[in-house]
């Protein structure tokens, strides 16, 4: 049998229970993605921002799934903290989890070579990353999250989505990092304008083993997408697989009813949610056949569903128990996706480590 001790944890729990913890608890947090309509997080300020563990607020309203906004991971050792600049992040000797959140302001004159706000922040905040995974050698990125601001506007002539792209590629090839092949698993969702900054907000976790990058036969790798999707094609895998101790952990990057290159599906809720499902099992018979077991299956992962207009919610939620079974783990969230044709997007984790504790049902 498998020990129960495991190397890395992520639980989802709701942002008061997180709160609720022990402080012993807080301290082998290693990091934590929080989800909540920004009004709800107004009086949390229980929680320390400052010596407590690195989290993002995502201002993102929870369609359903509310008890459990906070996806939160822990580790089974001993963690060191710090900070540099805007980057706050906690590592144990295999991993660290890193939060950023970076406003948009205009580039200085000096730098200035016509890079938009967005795209200044974007290429800022990930050569800051680099830099620290660089010094404190977690040379590995396993997973990236970013959520931007109206991520389907556009200014300056460029869609901000491809804004973002276009700093995240030139940070990659500034710190020596690929962009085709060995790249990490990600997402890169939109959120309404709701505070004062509208940053950009960025978490990462890294490691010390080297992740396999999983693709997906039936889509075009996304660093080989054509022009038309943007001046630089986007810097991720469909999914990262990662041993850590006895453990496989798999990411599986932001999936949408994508084939080939192109959306399929226009305006038909119900079919791209099918497309999406079809591909997340694409990307699971990759994963099994590269790890050579049959570890992940569509019901043994937790999912988070990114869901552009809320009344399609029932609709995706039936598919999905269509495809998956009746029982499965979700949370379901408002988000604009990166192509305004796409009408969700859909990621999941799975691992044998994962305390999954039902989509907010159960308690911890
Ligand atoms: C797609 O397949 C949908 O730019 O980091 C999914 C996951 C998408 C990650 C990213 C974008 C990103 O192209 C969009």
């Amino acid at each position: 049998m498998k020990p129960a001790a495991t190397v890395l944890q992520s639980t989802h729990l709701s942002f008061s229970e997180f709160a609720g913890q022990s402080g012993q608890w807080k301290n082998s947090v290693l990091g934590s993605l929080c989800f909540s309509h920004p009004s709800q997080f107004a009086g949390q300020d229980n929680f320390d921002h400052l010596s407590g563990p690195p989290f993002i607020q995502v201002p993102m309203s929870i369609i359903d799934g509310a008890d459990c906004c906070c996806e939160i991971w822990r580790s089974q050792t001993a963690l060191t903290q710090g900070q540099r600049g805007a980057l706050r992040y906690r590592c144990d000797n295999e991993t660290l989890f890193g939060v950023m959140v970076m406003p948009e302001v205009p580039a200085a004159p000096s730098e200035q070579n016509q890079q938009t706000p967005l795209q200044h922040a974007t290429e800022s905040a990930y050569r800051q990353i680099f830099a620290l995974l660089d010094e404190l050698d977690y040379p590995f990125v396993l997973r990236f999250w970013n959520y931007m601001a109206d991520i389907n506007g556009a200014s300056h002539g460029l869609e901000r989505y491809h804004q973002f792209t276009l700093g995240r590629q030139d940070a990659f090839l500034a710190c020596g990092r690929e962009v085709i092949g060995k790249v990490p698993a990600a997402c890169a969702l939109g959120y309404t304008p709701a505070m004062a900054q509208n940053p950009l907000i960025i978490a990462v976790l890294a490691g010390r083993t080297a992740p396999l990058a999983i693709e997906n036969p039936r889509q075009m790798s996304a660093y080989r997408y054509p022009l038309q999707y943007g001046p630089r094609s986007p810097s991720f895998s469909r999914a990262s697989l990662v041993s850590l101790g006895q453990d496989a952990l798999l990411f599986i990057s932001g999936t949408a009813s994508i084939v080939g290159h192109e959306t399929l599906h226009a305006k038909d809720v119900v079919a791209q949610t099918r497309e999406t499902l079809a591909n997340i099992k694409a990307v699971l018979d990759e994963a099994n056949r590269q790890s050579g077991q049959p570890l992940f299956n569509l019901a043994n992962l937790y999912y988070r569903v990114y869901v552009r207009h809320v009344a399609d919610m029932l609709l995706i939620r039936e598919e999905m128990q269509r495809s998956i079974g009746a029982e499965f783990k979700a949370v379901f969230l408002q988000a604009d996706i990166c192509r305004p044709d796409l009408l969700l997007e859909i990621e999941a984790t799975a691992g044998h480590s994962l305390t999954l504790s039902g989509a907010g049902r159960g308690k911890p």
